[in-house]
């Protein structure tokens, strides 16, 4: 018994629905505090997957890992990512359903891990041959190429995802994969010209300065050294948050508010790898070509500067910046140059030439810069969807699965921010909908009465976000569509007026005394579900018009080169409309990937950040060790606002504990081992073999067994009931019961059997 008692007492229990106390918090964070500290990052909440990123290479995804984990009953086997991607993919194969795998957490917390440690489970434990072997490849290249273009070094991860990404992976009817398919949600493409300090660029800027060959280097025209663009060398005054530079991985190049080199990278290495992928996608030595062009041209555009003439017009200073930005586009260089500088507009009906001020010159160049790297983004999903996509082999079923950018609260946050923490919003509305959905359900169909748990549902704030005519997106539209006098701050007026009395809205105007002190009058606060952030609204009605002249359009709608021709097609410049803004194209593709998620059948990982130092302990002196690697109050708060406690008290409110009959009766009993991820159970033994009606013969139904099963261990009515295809246990301490007392037996066996043995 004491052995058993140890095991649970050292590494807690690996599902948090058989903690006894299940309504502390306490309880909660110190059982995967103690499993964090074993190395056991993984703990379920029933089938939802937990996660604490351990910041350190662990030993347990290998090929060992993947195919102990193959088959197996999900909780036969200690937690792992690889339990819900293994179980995700026999409910596809067994019940012929379309799955997906929703992976949230904030920033750093591990979900572009999970992803790619899922999608690799799925290529290795699913059926193949030659052609499928090459599906494969691909799907799994595509991360790589994928990470390269749209993920940067930011404060809270220094490999963080700046879209959203949903991927559809299509298996065939034996169960492998035959294609996949990409969408991609708002990448942040004012990181393409601006990044705040001791953050970075893209990773394909310096991965083509550090690993491009001299060959290739001078063909661009670049020289190796990112010092010398301005897109990738940002000196702002170093307003940085005092904590996230203390912790930081980088310190040396943070001071400084320079970024080029993260000790945690190696962008040269990278490069091998994003060209191995391009190629292994079958991306043409022509378009690879084109994609480095375009990137270095982005550079390039970043060094052009303007002075201003006597009529106070700008003019570009290096001419010869825009030969070289003109030949790696493929366009005119006349063209660009006048492009860069003037504006056509149409007075009664003619043509004139307008010229710009310096300002709006440098207006017009990041915002052509933004639009190349962001089309060329869009251009290389759909390609990789191109490549991914295989006519010869028929799709029977998709295991979807969704990484997005996680919350993020940064010192100060702008409409890049609101975008991706009202995306949080609505998937972690998604959570509650369909958890408590699934859970009802599930006892309406095994025939068991529930009763029905409070909880927070973050509604409220998806709605003052995104609601038609009186949410902040139409606001923002509104004043963006408004001729005259429209500002960030006429912005921030309308939504006094319109939301003012919202409970999760608050600005200097009319927040109270105490909180008028923190917020600045040009900026308002959301109280999001994960917390409150301040935004500026300092360029959100520019961010959201994302406007580029029309001018610009045109060059790069001339160009000769495929992939800027096809990213600026002239048929865009005969709509006559008024392009939808950033922010309602948003909402418009959120909530269509909304209903593609409501479509399937769900499952979870839901990842936790430890410290704010990205960092895995062994960093720390041994008195800081304990209190930053696994920072208590910064899990506490994740754990409170992913919903945790309530997706366990909804789990808990019935019955802690249901599994099918079948998997009950052959649940095993751990007798004085310890679980890990390496070390399996030295002696156990099944449920039915504690009953000699169902062991060692049995052959009736297994709910029957259970029935007999239960009465025999004693079970009271009311502590368990027998559904139709479960049996539902309301207290662990049932289960644990059972097992202790069954350990205590064995304990006096043996030592009968010794005495025996020895004679007395
Ligand atoms: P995120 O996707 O949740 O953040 P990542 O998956 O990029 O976070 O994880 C951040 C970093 O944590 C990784 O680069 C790894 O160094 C480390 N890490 C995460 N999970 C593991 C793991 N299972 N094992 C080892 N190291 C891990 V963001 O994209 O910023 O929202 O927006
Ligand atoms: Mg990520």
């Amino acid at each position: 018994m004491e052995g058993a008692l140890t095991a649970r007492d050292r590494v807690g229990v690996q599902d948090l629905v058989l903690l006894e106390d299940y309504q502390s918090e306490t309880a909660f964070l110190n059982n995967i505090k103690k499993r964090f500290k074993e190395k056991l990052i993984y703990t379920y909440i029933g089938s939802v997957l937990v996660s604490v990123n351990p910041y350190q290479q662990l030993g347990f995804y290998t090929p060992y890992h993947m195919e102990k984990y193959q088959g197996v009953n999900f909780y036969e086997m200690p937690p792992h990512v690889y339990a819900i991607a293994d179980n995700t993919y026999r409910s596809m194969r067994n019940e012929s359903s379309n799955q997906c795998i929703l992976i949230s957490g904030e920033s750093g917390s591990g979900k572009t891990e999970a992803s790619k440690y899922i999608l690799q489970y799925l290529s290795v434990c699913s059926a193949s041959n030659e052609q499928v072997e090459y599906i494969k490849s691909r799907l799994l290249q595509s991360n790589p190429v994928l990470e390269a273009f749209g993920n940067a070094k930011t404060h809270r991860n220094d490999n963080s995802s700046r879209f959203g990404k949903y991927m559809d992976i299509e298996f065939d009817y034996r169960g492998a994969p035959v294609g996949g398919h990409i969408l991609n949600y708002l990448l942040e493409r004012s990181r393409v010209v601006h990044q705040a300090s001791g953050e970075r660029n893209f990773h394909i800027f310096y991965q083509l300065l550090e690993g491009a060959d001299d060959v290739l280097l001078s063909r661009l025209m670049l020289t190796k050294s990112p010092d010398k663009y301005a897109y990738t060398n940002q000196v702002s005054s170093p307003k940085y948050n005092s904590i996230a530079i203390l912790y930081d991985n980088d310190l040396k190049y943070t001071i400084d508010g320079k970024c080029a080199k993260v000790s945690s990278i190696c962008d040269r290495r990278d490069f091998v790898a994003v060209q191995k992928a391009l190629k292994v996608l079958d991306f043409s030595p022509k378009n690879i070509d084109e994609l480095f062009c375009i990137v270095a041209s982005v550079l390039h555009l970043g060094n052009v500067t303007f002075t201003q003439n006597e009529d106070g017009h700008a003019v570009v200073e290096r001419q010869h910046e825009i030969q070289k930005i003109a030949n790696l586009l493929g366009c005119q260089y006349e063209q660009l140059l006048q492009a860069l500088t003037h504006r056509t507009i149409e007075a009664n009906k003619e043509k004139m030439q307008s010229p710009l001020t310096v300002e709006q010159a440098l207006y017009a160049r990041d915002a052509l810069s933004k639009a190349i790297y962001g089309r060329m983004f869009d251009w290389l999903v759909s390609n990789l969807n191109r490549s991914l996509t295989n006519k010869d082999l028929m799709r029977k079923n998709v295991i979807g699965l969704l990484d997005i950018y996680g919350f993020e609260i940064f010192k100060s946050n702008s409409f890049e921010q609101f975008c991706i923490n009202f995306c949080n919003e609505k998937l972690q509305q998604l959570f509650i909908e369909l958890t408590l959905k699934q859970e009802q359900e599930e006892y309406r169909a095994e025939g068991i009465e529930w009763e029905p748990v409070e909880y927070f549902n973050n509604k409220i704030i998806c709605d003052l976000v995104e609601e038609r005519h009186q949410g902040i997106i139409d606001i923002l539209d509104e004043e963006c569509l408004r001729p005259g006098d429209a500002s960030d701050n006429t912005f921030l007026t309308k939504m006094e007026e319109t939301v003012g009395k919202h409970p999760h809205f608050i600005t200097h105007a009319l927040g109270n005394s105490k909180l008028r002190k923190t917020i600045g009058y040009e900026e308002f606060r959301l109280v999001h579900y994960a917390g409150e952030v301040t935004y500026s609204v300092k360029g959100f009605l520019d961010k959201n018009n994302d406007l580029l002249y029309r001018d610009l359009k045109v060059a790069m709608s001339e160009s000769k080169h495929d992939i800027i021709k096809q990213a600026f097609p002239v048929t865009e410049l005969a709509r006559l409309k008024r392009p939808e803004t950033v922010g309602s194209q948003f909402r418009t593709s959120l909530n269509r990937l909304m209903d593609i998620l409501m479509s399937k059948e769900p499952s979870y990982v839901r990842c936790i950040k430890p410290n704010d130092a990205k960092m895995s302990g062994k960093h720390f002196s041994i008195v800081s060790y304990n209190t930053y690697r696994f920072d208590e109050t910064l899990v506490r708060h994740q754990v409170k606002y992913l919903g945790l406690m309530e997706n366990l008290r909804v789990r808990r409110a019935g019955f802690a504990y249901r599994r099918t009959h079948e998997i009950f009766l052959n649940r095993l009993v751990l007798i004085q081992s310890v679980q890990s991820y390496t070390h399996v159970y030295t002696d156990v033994t099944r449920y039915k073999s504690l009953c000699p009606s169902t062991w060692p013969h049995y052959d009736g139904s297994p709910r029957k067994g259970v029935d007999v099963l239960c009465k025999y261990l004693d079970y009271k009515e009311g502590e368990y009931r027998l559904g139709k295809t479960k049996v539902f246990i309301r207290f662990p301490r049932t289960l644990f019961a059972t097992e202790d007392a069954f350990q205590i037996r064995k304990h006096e066996l043996a030592t009968i059997i010794q005495s025996v043995f020895r004679g007395w």
